[in-house]
């Protein structure tokens, strides 16, 4: 049967399909969603996309973030407020451009904010290195201060802070082409190094990374290891199978006694999962939790509030450009066997 006609007021894609959610805020544009439950009450820390008038390419120069603000509300489903400026690229010291995909972690009084951007050393495209940097405050909304240095030992970008049911925390980060991990494949960074991957599709995939935090939440307890992903036959997935492999945007949970492993695929556009029995995996990949958005970018958050999980999300419904996102979110199911079942962010 033909498709209804939309509803004049119904937002459709530019190829005509319904979006399953709505953007949660439409005064700023943002994407990246890293969501907690503080005291009850849901924070976002997102990326605040700009347009800073670049054109699109490999190494991510369009998105030209400069500062971050954070998103807060009582109940999903409820309104959202946009708070001011939580941190300015102008007020990191050691920082050029580029404020990318941030996390938040909170212990003992204190809020930490959790960022990843450009240094000022120059490389061959004449860009700084991606550090990750730290910046604390009493308030989950900021402002918050930047340490005068990014955290030692930490490169590329997209951190994740996970903090287990130990009390011990993690922080897992990474992201291939411009989130340059690949420069780094021998421990330190490869100025001249690929742009993109390793370029060895028959090779292990670049891995995603973690670090133990020591128990002031600013610094690595250990030198950073590869988080594995392996397939069903306990192998580890290879760089040319892009459907699988991991690309950036860790994000860990633990769900019962098993921990899940997300992440974004990059250049075929899916949300992965893969399930392990600590931290530190291996990680079997078990399937996709969200098919292709509108837009390039894909990275998410999950987080449990009111006793049912959820999946924030971006596209670009708002501008129908890739650096210029909204962040969006539904309800993530599991199966009686812990399986997530794929999510359509498109309804029929
Ligand atoms: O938002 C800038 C970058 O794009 C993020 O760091 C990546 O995860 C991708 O979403």
């Amino acid at each position: 049967t033909a498709p209804s006609a939309p509803a004049k007021s119904e937002p459709r894609s530019p190829d005509g399909k319904r979006y399953l959610s709505q953007p949660l805020v439409s005064s700023i544009y943002t994407a990246d969603p890293s969501a907690h439950v503080f005291n009850g009450k849901i924070y976002v820390y997102p990326s605040h996309d700009i347009d800073a008038g670049i054109g699109d390419d490999d190494l991510g120069n369009q998105y030209a973030m400069r500062d971050y603000r954070v998103l807060s509300m009582d109940r999903i489903g409820g309104p959202v407020k946009v708070n001011g400026v939580a941190l300015d690229v102008k007020d990191v010291p050691w920082a050029s451009k580029q404020m990318w995909a941030p996390d938040a972690a909170y212990k003992n009084g204190t809020y930490f904010l959790y960022f990843p951007v450009r240094d000022k050393m120059l490389d061959k495209n004449g860009l700084g290195t991606f550090r990750i940097g730290v910046a604390t405050s009493k308030s989950p909304t900021g402002p918050f201060k930047a340490d005068p240095k990014p955290i030692a030992g930490s490169f590329s970008m997209d951190p994740a802070v996970f903090t287990d049911t130990t009390g011990a925390s993690y922080m897992y980060f990474g992201g291939i082409w411009g989130g340059q991990l690949q420069r780094w494949k021998d421990g330190k960074f490869d100025a001249n190094g690929s742009d993109t991957d390793l370029g060895k599709d028959d090779q292990p995939a670049l891995s995603g990374k973690i670090a133990k935090l020591n128990p002031d939440m600013k610094s690595f307890a250990e030198t950073p290891r590869d988080v594995q992903i392996l397939d069903d036959a306990g192998k580890p997935v290879l760089g040319g199978d892009h459907e699988k492999r991991f690309f950036e945007a860790s994000w860990v949970f633990k769900r019962g006694g098993t921990y899940y492993y997300t992440y974004s695929t990059g250049d075929t556009h899916f949300l992965n999962y893969a399930t392990g029995d600590n931290p530190y995996g291996p990680f079997t990949y078990k399937g996709h939790i969200l098919k292709p958005v509108q837009g390039w970018t894909s990275h998410h958050s999950i987080v449990e509030w009111n006793k049912k999980w959820w999946l924030f999300y971006a596209d670009t419904q708002l501008s129908n450009k890739n650096h210029l996102r909204n962040v969006k979110v539904t309800e993530l199911k599991f199966a009686a066997d812990g399986s997530i079942p794929t999510i359509d962010p498109f309804v029929n």
